[in-house]
């Protein structure tokens, strides 16, 4: 029985005629793409030199950007925590206001009341990691999308996790009821290889998380989660069905963590011939490649495009950093304005 049938509201008419917003067809959509996985890795190379306890997501950026580029502002997100930033920068965030976020500071949304520490504050439609326990993020998209697909329209839900994340139980639980009521999700494994230091490998049972989902009766794909164009192209297909009506689908996309879990990682559990093999295989770099060989757009303009990027990212990531709330914003909303005079 579909969502249709129990009376939840078509959405295939108001879905009719829908595209995604960014065009990989065109020069100029394989141009955003390419800025917004500039900005991913600025970004995140910006913070590794502010922020000792950063978790990098150096080498994930095509499923990260593939995975949650040319969604309309009526779309929730729920990236996973690896990469969340670059999520909230493709949404439109300041990136000065996500490092605030980051650092807790006074230019963050909360004015220093919240910090994320390794992930942003959360955003319009943009559901963070409220608590540090993976998984509970999944659960809330698929309560979003339960809320959207009540209210009509053809908003959809876009939820990320990791491959580690991915045995949660409240995951399962998640997939469940998404297949159960049919709801406009699309949830994407982030399998970046390893979770902390154990390889996915020896962590999934029943093989991948694409044979998972088909046990819950969800349409899943493997893509390759290196390949920018490829996730767009499934995750595209993935959010029509879901604005149709169709229900919730999964991609598997298989990446790789460049750097280490955080940044101290000794990474003992890995070979530096390992990740030197997946190094040669740099999202940023592959799709600079096929940026050169489509568009003519030159190997060094690419190089100093996100030269410049960084520099700038570093530049603001340090002023956030700089400022700190004042004292007395600690106590601000704590307790009640009469708290004093009621003691
Ligand atoms: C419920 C829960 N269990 C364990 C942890 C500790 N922990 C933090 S990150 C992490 C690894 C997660 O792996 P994955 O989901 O693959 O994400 P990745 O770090 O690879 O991006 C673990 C186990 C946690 N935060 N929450
Ligand atoms: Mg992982």
């Amino acid at each position: 029985m579909t969502a249709v049938e129990r009376g939840a509201p078509d959405r295939t008419e108001a879905a009719a005629g829908r595209r995604g917003r960014v065009d990989p067809t065109t020069a100029e959509g394989r141009r955003e793409l390419w800025r917004a996985m500039v900005r991913a890795r600025a970004f995140d190379q910006a913070m590794c030199a502010h922020n000792p306890h950063w978790h990098e997501a150096r080498g994930e950026e095509a499923v990260v950007v593939g995975g949650f580029a040319g969604l309309d502002a009526e779309d929730a997100v729920a990236p996973h925590f690896r990469g969340a930033c670059a999520v909230s920068l493709m949404r439109g965030e300041d990136p000065a206001v996500v490092a605030a976020g980051v650092f807790g500071t006074s230019g963050s949304r909360s004015g220093g009341h919240w910090r994320g520490d390794i992930c942003p504050t959360p955003g319009d439609r943009m559901i963070g990691m409220f608590s540090g326990s993976l998984g509970t993020t999944v659960s809330y998209a698929t309560g979003a999308a339960l809320h959207l697909s009540r209210l009509g329209g053809d908003a959809v839900v876009v939820c990320g996790f990791g491959d580690g994340t991915a045995n949660a139980g409240i995951v399962s639980e998640s997939l469940n009821l998404a297949a159960m009521l049919s709801l406009p999700i699309v949830f994407i494994c982030q399998n970046n290889q390893y979770a902390t230091s154990l390889r996915a490998s020896r962590a999934i049972a029943g093989g991948s998380m694409t044979a998972r989902a088909a046990g819950f009766g969800i349409p899943a794909v493997d893509v390759d989660g290196n390949d920018v164009l490829a996730v767009l192209d499934e995750r595209d297909r993935a959010v029509d069905r879901a604005r149709r009506g169709g229900g919730p689908s999964l991609l598997h996309a298989l990446t790789y963590r460049l750097g280490g879990h955080y940044l101290n990682d000794p990474e003992a559990y890995r070979s530096a011939e390992e990740v030197a093999a997946w190094r040669a295989r740099d999202p940023l770099t592959r799709f600079a490649d096929e940026l050169a060989r489509r568009d003519g757009f030159s190997r060094d303009d690419a190089e100093h495009e996100l030269a410049r990027e960084t520099d700038r990212m570093k530049d603001l990531v340090e002023r956030a950093k700089e400022e700190a709330p004042p004292v007395t914003a600690v106590s601000a909303s704590a307790y009640a304005e009469d708290w004093g005079a009621a003691s």
